[in-house]
């Protein structure tokens, strides 16, 4: 068999593959209302007035994906991610004028929060003496700041939120977005920070119910989930700006496997990042150059997140003039 012929027989089994992953898939819920959120936020910033070109819209993907193991779901497979990246990047991306779609796993860290503590709503509030709620002084002006700067976002139209939680969910809601924002082009860029699961049971092969630990040692047989991101990259969003994260533990290989989804998913960039320092450095792997950013650590509060999405957003310029030209 030739290359073309290779190349052809093996796009026929991953749409194969994709095909029997949506089909089986439970059918999303709300996804009218889901569409009607979606197509009215494009729609807003796509010309908004005084401006003769429509905003550039970022889908920001955060947080991890669960893998049910049983349909009226008791057990799912998770795992660590703690949806940081994701709400810091959109805090940076909405600073520097894009719009967000904030596709994030219910529950974990959310947008201009990453200032507050975690039990954010039982340590920075009080009962002050006449029996009223009130910010406790130490958080007053985080939580001001949190609190404005998050209404701003969203009564401007730049922050859309929609939550997932299993693998089913987030792979739906992601081909929605990319056909929302297909005739933005090169304006539209992902950011696909979320940790999605690679394995999955197929929803029509799972239990209905929950598995009884009665019947002895649990086994598992899971699917591979189908390499979504060549998909989004060649049909679904093909002039958007693809940058995808590559996560790994020992960093003797890290760089490689980020240069092989590069060239393997067609991905403009593929920042990558070790678990265990990926809040203090990131390298952004690209066709031809490396650059790593570092957080500045002699600025209290600085994140990594604020150099990354400056150079994405300048890569991401340079993409749009190129297209246009
Ligand atoms: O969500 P978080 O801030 O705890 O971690 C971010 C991250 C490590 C999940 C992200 O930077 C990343 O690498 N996502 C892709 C993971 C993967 O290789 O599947």
């Amino acid at each position: 068999m030739d290359s073309t012929n290779e190349t052809l027989t093996l796009q026929k089994k991953l749409d194969a593959e994709i095909d029997s992953f949506f089909d089986s898939a439970p059918p999303l819920k709300d996804s009218a209302n889901v569409w009607k959120r979606l197509t009215e936020f494009v729609l807003l910033n796509s010309s908004p007035p005084g401006e003769d070109r429509g905003r550039r819209i970022v889908c920001v993907t955060s947080g991890g994906t669960t893998v049910p193991l049983e349909q009226r779901c008791v057990r799912y497979i998770d795992n660590f991610s703690s949806g940081h990246r994701g709400a810091a990047s959109t805090d940076c991306f909405v600073k520097a004028g894009y719009a967000v779609i904030f596709l994030y796993r219910s529950g974990t860290c959310q947008p201009y929060c990453s200032s507050l503590p975690d039990d954010a709503l039982l340590e920075c509030f009080e009962i002050s003496n006449e029996s009223k709620i009130q910010v406790s002084q130490p958080y007053s002006e985080a939580v001001k700041r949190a609190i404005s700067d998050h209404q701003a976002a969203v009564a401007g139209g730049l922050l859309l939120k929609l939550p997932f939680t299993t693998i089913f969910e987030y792979l739906q809601l992601l081909k929605m977005i990319s056909q929302s924002l297909k005739d933005l082009g090169p304006y539209a860029v992902f950011y696909l920070a979320a940790a999605v699961s690679d394995f999955y049971v197929p929803w029509n092969s799972m239990a209905v119910h929950k598995i009884q630990s009665a019947s002895g040692p649990l086994d598992l047989q899971l699917n591979q989930v189908p390499k979504m991101l060549y998909v989004l990259r060649t049909e679904w969003a093909p002039l958007a700006f693809c940058i995808s994260f590559k996560l790994e533990t020992d960093s003797k290989i890290l760089l490689e496997k980020a240069d092989m989804a590069l060239k393997k998913y067609k991905m403009h960039a593929v920042v990558a990042n070790e678990l265990l320092t990926r809040k203090e450095e990131v390298t952004v792997v690209m066709t031809d150059e490396k650059i790593t950013v570092h957080r500045d650590k002699h600025q209290p509060g600085a994140d990594v997140e604020t150099p990354l999405i400056e150079l994405l957003i300048d890569r991401h310029s340079a993409y749009i003039l190129h297209q246009e030209f």
